[in-house]
């Protein structure tokens, strides 16, 4: 059960280099063309931004090729389709993605070199896509290209936002937020399609009418009605057979937007209005796993559903006119946490009010097309929405909200008689002082399918946050774990690691990863070793010129890189981390010759900007770094680097340099993880302890070739039963408690001491919640046992290579592979 699942009849394509057609001569020609035609430049003129987007105009031209076969394909075959609906898609940059999955990188390499162009210059010039936060929104961005890749028929569905994540600043050691713009110069992935524009209604009344029959009919009258404008994003399947869409709605003032004010010579009023329209689809929402609960995140939600149901109506339609029995036959859709809850009593309105079905037959429908992932146990980031205000925003919706309950309860009566406390937790509506819709419960009853992201995280959410639904609908609630696509993630991100696996195993690996475990029998074979650990040694050098280039730090490449990306979250324990790196620095003080390899740790996190602790976080890991790294007595030994505005271009940089992965959360908080799998997947070895989807990385790697150390889920749950207090280890340990004062001290902060203090307080007189103290001495022991490891040359090569080659489960198109066998039930639609 350890083993990766076998292969699904869900294939990926290998890829055809027949089928690069385009030689360079040809590609040249393009380029040339667009930057004289498209740009309105000429080749001594134009700078790298204007070879970016002359390159990216001449591989958009094979790209509109595949997708207009692909969409006469799929519409000619009439086939069954994924919608993916989520909030966010974190999709990085896209010219070097769809060179490689054109197999047409190194003729676009040289086709530049003879314009006298470096590529790699021209690739730097394109901003990140960073349409979403961290985990969530980058699986949505590997999972639709795994889709293209299968040949699989998907849409992804989402927001175009105008500003992205935040760019991040330092000064002075403390997080600024700054707009990201990444389309101020425009984006030449993206189409626009007029045609396709859809109008959403918002507020209002909804009037109860009576038919002939006595049939009740209810209509929603709004008091906005707002434009929903479709961009395209084509996405490339790796060997460019299928290129699917991500479709992204952006908001505009409808024609009808305050048409009144306007004829009564309101124009600056209308025009304010028009300005509230826009902003629906102006701002991503930067928290990580926390809800603001913001009306505007509410009909941010609504808007892209809205818009893109009736996408999919509109297509459906075309082909099946005003029969809806065959609807969930086509109509599959994937919501991805329960930011598009609201699609459910969507659908309802829809089938109910407008089509008017019945509502048996409609509800027949709508609890056979969704399917919802769930990406957190964290209470803090359930949806709940109060009543009140969708009541405002939608107000058919919360009438419809109270059926699906009403009918649910009934339900739940039958199932457990009399049993009140049964229904107060189940029901959609929680009814505290302020009453609210819990979308989980709504997500999970309009659902045919709920799953959770990797083992441990699917059996918690069975056990602890829907056991309830377990008993009721046994065999609904199922996993899924995580991947990762192995072709940005590997193959386009680490060229030179690439290269090395083709001369040893061939090139057949990025569709198909379980191949990479052909690489264990030369995981003791010495010239492999050195081949290997050269092109680590390689990758690290590069990242220390961007880190020079950066911060001005340098840093040894002989030492261990040690890297923790993610978000900056309490759970995540960056602050673990950094009480060791404070005890290393005493130790290092206290004994010039405390026996340890150099190490260098490297961090890369965005903080939400309204959480404090987080950005306190930040804060002390770059008052400490300074001052470790100016500290002559250990800079030899420790160098601590931050590097600003964490993205998806810069972990393409950071991983293939890591020697080691902390994986640290505190057990049962992370569900999955899925930098886990792409570090190890470049050669790190992974620090971590037993949550998410590391339980099953060690399964596969094997346990002498990760650090697992610390409490597990059990253990956890046992110490806070029984009462954790963290004062119990501070007085204990002395030597963290050492580190825990240094922390009111001003040695870090000269000139203001305790500018450092909510860190300490948070972890004593905090509670310490996330159990930090508890798992300190296990962290610092499993450091240690790395540490030798990694000076044993032999040994560490082999488990760096290990970890390349076991990493064939986590490749997205095995999730896929799972979602399509366990929920979507989708066949491949070839496309010739
Ligand atoms: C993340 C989880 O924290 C991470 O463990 C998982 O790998 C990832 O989703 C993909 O499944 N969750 C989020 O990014 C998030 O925002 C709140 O969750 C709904």
């Amino acid at each position: 059960s350890s083993k990766a699942t076998p292969r699904k009849s869900v294939k990926a394509q290998t890829i055809n280099t027949s089928e690069a057609s385009y030689s360079k001569a040809d590609i040249k020609q393009a380029i040339v063309r667009h930057l004289h035609s498209t740009l309105g430049t000429d080749e001594n003129k134009a700078d790298n931004h204007a070879w970016w987007k002359a390159t990216s105009a001449a591989m958009q031209e094979l790209v509109l090729e595949r997708l207009r076969t692909t969409q006469k394909t799929h519409y000619m075959n009439d086939t069954r389709a994924v919608h993916y609906f989520s909030a966010e898609f974190l999709m990085g940059r896209l010219l070097s993605n769809n060179m490689h999955n054109f197999n047409l990188f190194e003729t676009a390499d040289a086709a530049l070199k003879e314009l006298g162009v470096e590529l790699a210059d021209v690739l730097e010039e394109e901003p990140d896509m960073a349409l979403g936060n961290g985990g969530l929104g980058r699986l949505a961005a590997c999972f639709i290209d795994s889709l293209a890749t299968m040949e699989l028929p998907a849409i992804g569905y989402g927001i175009h936002y105008e500003h992205g994540l935040f760019r991040q600043e330092i000064k002075n050691g403390a997080q600024i937020e700054r707009p990201d713009s990444w389309r101020d110069y425009g984006n030449p992935w993206e189409i626009c399609r007029p045609e396709s524009i859809q109008e959403v209604p918002l507020f209002g009344y909804v009037e109860t009418k009576y038919g002939e029959n006595g049939r009740v009919q209810k209509e929603w009258h709004p008091g906005n009605i707002v434009k929903g404008v479709p961009w395209d994003i084509p996405i490339v399947g790796y060997g460019a057979k299928t290129v699917n869409v991500l479709r992204l709605w952006q908001s505009e003032s409808s024609d009808y937007f305050n048409w009144d004010v306007f004829n009564s010579g309101g124009y600056v009023d209308a025009q304010r209005e028009n300005i509230q329209a826009e902003t629906i689809s102006k701002v991503l929402y930067p928290n990580d796993e926390t809800e603001a609960g913001k009306e505007l995140r509410l009909i941010q939600q609504y808007f892209f559903c809205a818009c893109s149901l009736k996408d999919i109506i509109r297509r459906y339609k075309r082909a099946h006119g005003d029969d809806w029995s065959r609807f969930s036959e086509q109509v599959v859709i994937q919501l991805n946490d329960t930011h598009p809850a609201i699609a459910i009593p969507e659908l309802m309105r829809i089938l109910v009010d407008r089509a008017e079905l019945d509502w048996d037959t409609a509800w027949g429908i709508c609890s056979k097309t969704f399917a919802y992932t769930n990406h957190t146990l964290l209470p803090e980031a359930l949806e709940r929405w109060p009543v009140r205000m969708i009541e405002k925003i939608l107000p058919r919706h919360i009438e419809i909200i109270y059926e699906i309950n009403h009918r649910f309860l009934t339900l739940v009566e039958k199932k457990w008689p009399g049993d009140n406390v049964m229904k107060a937790k189940l029901s959609i509506i929680e009814e505290s002082t302020e009453k609210m819709v819990r979308m989980g419960n709504l997500s999970v009853i309009g659902s045919f399918a709920v799953n959770g992201v990797a083992e441990i995280h699917s059996k918690l959410v069975k056990e602890n946050l829907f056991p309830e639904f377990e008993e009721l609908w046994p065999g609904k609630l199922t996993n899924v774990t995580n991947g990762i696509t192995p072709r940005r993630w590997l193959k386009a991100c680490n060229p030179l690691l690439s290269e090395l696996i083709g001369k040893k195993i061939g090139d057949d690996w990025p569709s198909d990863l379980p191949r990479l475990d052909k690489l264990s029998e030369f995981a003791d074979n010495k010239t492999f070793q050195n081949q290997f650990m050269k092109v680590k040694q390689k990758n690290k050098e590069a990242l220390a010129a961007e880190i020079k280039h950066q911060t001005g730090i340098s840093v040894d490449t002989k030492a261990i890189f040690d890297i923790q990306i993610k978000r900056l979250h309490e759970y995540k324990r960056q602050h673990l981390n950094l009480l060791h790196i404070m005890a290393l620095y005493r130790r290092l003080l206290e004994n010039p010759d405390y026996d340890m390899h150099p190490r260098v740790f490297i961090f890369g996190a965005k903080a939400a900007p309204g959480y404090t602790l987080a950005k306190d976080i930040i804060f002390a890991i770059n008052k400490v770094a300074d001052k470790i790294n100016n500290d002559p007595r250990v800079n030899h030994k420790i160098k601590v680097v931050f590097l600003p505005n964490y993205r998806v271009s810069l972990a393409e940089k950071m991983i293939p340099a890591a020697d080691v992965s902390q994986q640290i959360s505190t057990a049962g908080k992370e569900a999955s993880g899925t930098g886990n799998m792409k570090l190890a997947l470049n050669g790190a070895v992974t620090i971590g302890t037993l949550d998410g989807a590391n339980i099953e990385i060690a399964e596969e790697v094997g346990d002498d070739n990760i650090f697992i150390f610390g409490m597990t889920v059990d253990e956890v749950t046992k110490l806070s039963t029984k009462g954790y207090n963290p004062y119990d280890i501070y007085y204990q340990n002395k030597e963290l408690k050492a580190v825990l004062d240094w922390l009111d001290s001003d040695y870090f902060t000269p000139g203001q001491p305790g500018a450092l203090s909510s860190l300490k307080n948070s972890m004593l007189s905090g509670g310490d919640p996330y159990m930090c103290l508890a798992d300190f001495e296990s962290y610092s022991e499993a450091n240690k046992a790395l540490d030798s490891a990694y000076r044993d040359k032999p040994r560490w090569a082999k488990m760096a290579i290990l970890n390349t080659a076991k990493m064939g489960k986590f490749t997205s198109d095995r999730s896929i592979a799972d979602y399509v066998e366990r929920i979507w039930k989708l066949t491949p639609c070839e496309v010739n």
